[in-house]
């Protein structure tokens, strides 16, 4: 169960192996592309390329979420420390983005430290690079699925307990399984425990749009990624010139939606079976939910969390939130 004291380093860390079954991208795309609505899942985007095509997004001038989050860390991360207590345990829900976390142990100093991540060479790396700038802190890497129920491999409550969802990652969770997450993350935190998380805000139709259809085309680039690498790994025979990408809010769901159009009438080969798209017709590959303050409120409280204390940035662009979780407050 725990390993790795690499002896370079002076703040070794524990790692966790819950060995997390690994996606059957076949069998994922085959369904998903059987369907009368072609669809596929945005976890299929985080190849190594579209990893590295996430890093560019998040410093696209368009893309206001990461460096508007980071903002508000920063200028209100002592307020944000001291609701989360002094020598928390603090669990981070995807270890994807080192700079926020890093604003947030600086101002926090947690006891703890444990990164939950499904990529376990990426969770190993950045989890060690921790250890190796915050030499008094405890790291607890977790290689797991945080969107499928698990305990913390720590059953001492001696720390309060604090997870970190940041990015607005729950966007992605279509409401319900959003508060099934909740849900799951209050199991993990225990009753009084608190979840600072980020969460992305309605705002007008054409900021949304920009953010998702850069100038530069990195989101597109991004979108089109998922057929190169189905065509890499699947043997496919998507032809990426009868293809575009399509961003679009979808105000009655308020969500940001991404498609891959498919600009005629053509049959595309993956993986042995025939799929037809029509002129028009999409492949819809995301939605990225967005919510006003209150309405997020609304969901967590039906995972029985209450909010403590919400922090924006001038423009309400985004907003950080930290919540209690109460069971006994459930509906
Ligand atoms: C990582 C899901 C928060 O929805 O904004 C960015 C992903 N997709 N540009 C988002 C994404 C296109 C991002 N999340």
């Amino acid at each position: 169960m725990i390993s790795s004291t690499d002896p370079t380093t002076a703040n070794p860390i524990f790692f966790h192996d819950y060995h997390p079954a690994p996606a059957d991208l076949r069998a994922e795309v085959l369904a998903g592309l059987a369907k009368p609505r072609k669809q596929l899942s945005p976890k299929l985007f985080y190849d190594a390329e579209g990893s590295k095509l996430f890093d560019a997004i998040c410093e696209l001038p368009e893309y206001y979420p990461t460096r508007t989050e980071i903002a508000i860390l920063r200028e209100h991360g002592a307020e944000m420390a001291q609701r989360l207590g002094r020598e928390a345990l603090l669990v981070e829900l995807g270890s994807g983005s080192s700079l926020k976390i890093r604003v947030l142990l600086e101002a926090l100093q947690p006891a703890v430290y444990m990164p939950v991540d499904i990529s376990r060479e990426h969770l190993q790396q950045s989890a060690q690079a921790l250890a190796a700038t915050f030499p008094k802190l405890e790291v607890h890497a977790v290689c797991a699925d945080y969107s499928a129920p698990f305990d913390l491999p720590v059953d001492d409550h001696e720390h309060p307990r604090a997870a970190f969802f940041p990015g607005s990652s729950i966007g992605n969770f279509e409401p319900d399984e959003s508060e099934q997450l909740l849900r799951r993350v209050g199991a993990i935190l225990g009753a009084e425990g608190r979840l600072l998380i980020g969460i992305d805000l309605i705002k007008d139709r054409a900021r949304l749009e920009r953010a998702y259809n850069d100038a530069a085309g990195v989101t597109a680039a991004f979108n089109m990624n998922l057929l190169s690498r189905i065509n890499r790994e699947l043997e496919g025979g998507f032809d990426p010139r009868h293809f575009r990408h399509e961003a679009l809010f979808n105000a009655a769901q308020s969500r940001v939606e991404m498609h891959l159009l498919s600009t005629c009438d053509q049959q595309v080969e993956v993986a042995g079976e025939t799929f037809a798209f029509r002129e028009g017709e999409t492949i819809h590959t995301e939605c990225s939910h967005k919510y006003s303050v209150e309405g997020f409120h609304a969901l967590a409280a039906r995972a029985g969390f209450e909010p403590e204390q919400v922090w924006t940035d001038p423009e309400q662009l985004f907003s950080v939130h930290c919540l209690i979780y109460r069971p006994s407050a459930m509906r």
